[in-house]
């Protein structure tokens, strides 16, 4: 009989790698730069494309790729994130070698520790992570719109004998203050890596532009947790990939860069890869917004790369006549199961489940989430209307920037970000 350890190290590598590996989503960030929208759901559970929820993206990615063991590590205001994660993603089975966990912080090494850093968040579930036992783990952000195929990247940590691959993409210089950014040599081996740079160094003979950290990272598992252990007895550290377990490895290591285009994806319906932060209003409008185009970046209707999700039953959408025989009507717009649209006209727009449009209203480049009635001659134009939230008949957002400022949420680029509070002041 072979002894655990050598069956352990026996253990073919040259079959789909993704077999063998967790997935560990990182779900514990607010996203403070969407404002209200987080104020009561963490951003991993911000609502996306009429049908999603942002994580379940990276979860599908994982799932995509061939993963079975799941853990998603939550925090800030996680309530509508677990509901949605156990209505529609445990169908998991452990007979099957298979695991879906939801480890929320404070409830592990003591009541009122939380997650300290993202590499902590990590380190409280080491005996998780154990159980499992896998060989490779993925470290996946939970709170970006992306598509990518997690193979080629366990194939790389394996082949270039790499301590820690770190997937990148090439961002605008001055929008890389917000990541961690890279250096790489001619093999694409990481020698210099800063988190949130105020002075992103650009990419040697592309200067505009940098190399920045998706914050996804691939790690043989044992591995990992040794480095975790020595980052969790340094009193220095602030316990978070970015900032201290990745510039450790770059400096006493061996860290390489995956490069994300289209490759990474198995089938190649986006002309470009496709990864989105959708951290502010602005973002998070835009590329819901782009989904209506005739040909958007993301393609939702990919049956090679679906995307999972948890949605109640519900009727499809209808449009009909008023009782005065004004024609209800949408075009170019995204209108998802349980909408009613009812002698009022929509264009550009994204209305998420259960959404009633009523008579003589207009509704221009909004994205609507679910359960919202929107009021009899309301005219709305760049808004987001939060989830739940009765418009008044007559309401006009989109026409005067003064008063759309002072009643709602508004950018500077004039997206207009609308929640039940702000209606209810109105009336105050
Ligand atoms: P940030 O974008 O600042 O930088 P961070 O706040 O560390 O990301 O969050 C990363 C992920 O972990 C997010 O999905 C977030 O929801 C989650 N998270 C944050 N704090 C958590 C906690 N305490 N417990 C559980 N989950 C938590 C990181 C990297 C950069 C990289 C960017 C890419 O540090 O190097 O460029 O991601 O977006
Ligand atoms: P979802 O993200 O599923 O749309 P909701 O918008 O219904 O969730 O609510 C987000 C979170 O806020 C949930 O955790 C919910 O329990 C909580 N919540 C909902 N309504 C209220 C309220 N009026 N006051 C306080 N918390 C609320």
């Amino acid at each position: 009989p072979v002894s655990p350890a050598v069956a352990r190290v026996n253990r073919p590598d040259s079959g789909p790698l993704a077999r063998d590996t967790m997935a560990f989503v990182l779900a514990g960030g607010r996203g403070s730069r969407l404002m209200e929208l987080t104020d009561r759901r963490a951003k991993p559970a911000v609502y996306f494309g009429g049908t999603w929820r942002i994580i379940d993206f990276a979860l599908s990615n994982a799932l995509n790729s061939g993963i079975r063991r799941i853990c998603v590590a939550t925090q800030y205001k996680a309530h509508s994130l677990i509901r949605h994660l156990q209505s529609g993603w445990n169908f998991f089975r452990q007979e099957r070698k298979e695991g879906f966990d939801i480890l929320p912080a404070s409830q592990r090494v003591s009541e009122d520790m939380w997650y300290v850093g993202t590499a902590d968040a990590v380190y409280q579930n080491i005996d998780i992570i154990e159980g499992y036992d896998p060989r490779y783990t993925i470290i996946l952000a939970g709170d970006h719109v992306y598509k990518m195929d997690c193979e080629p990247m366990l194939r790389q940590l394996v082949d270039q004998k790499a301590d820690v691959i770190v997937s990148c993409l090439e961002v605008p210089r001055m929008e890389a203050t917000g990541f961690g950014v890279m250096h790489v040599d001619e093999n694409d081996r990481i020698i210099d890596f800063v988190e949130k740079p105020a002075d992103p160094p650009g990419i040697p003979g592309n200067p505009d532009f940098a190399l920045a950290s998706m914050g996804i990272y691939v790690f043989e598992t044992r591995f990992m947790l040794e480095e975790l252990r020595r980052d969790a007895a340094d009193p220095d550290s602030s316990h978070d990939f970015g900032k201290n377990i990745i510039p450790y490895l770059v400096k006493n290591g061996k860290a390489v860069a995956h490069r994300f285009t289209s490759s990474c994806v198995r089938s190649h319906n986006e002309p470009d890869a496709y990864w989105r932060d959708v951290g502010t209003l602005d973002a998070y409008h835009e590329a819901n917004i782009d989904l209506t185009a005739v040909i958007p970046s993301l393609d939702i209707f990919e049956r090679d790369w679906p995307i999972w999700t948890y949605a109640e039953i519900a009727p499809p959408a209808k449009f009909v006549h008023d009782l005065e025989g004004r024609r209800g009507q949408a075009v170019s717009s995204l209108v998802s199961a349980g909408c009613i649209v009812s002698g009022g006209a929509l264009s550009n727009s994204v209305l998420f489940a259960g959404v009633r449009v009523n008579s003589f209203s207009r509704i221009e480049s909004s994205v609507v989430l679910p359960d919202v009635d929107i009021g009899r001659r309301a005219r709305l134009h760049n808004t987001i209307i939060d989830r739940g939230v009765r418009i008044p008949p007559g309401l006009v957002v989109g026409e005067d920037p003064e008063l759309d400022a002072k009643r709602f949420r508004r950018t500077d680029k004039g997206i207009v970000l609308i929640t039940q509070n702000m209606i209810d002041r109105m009336s105050e």
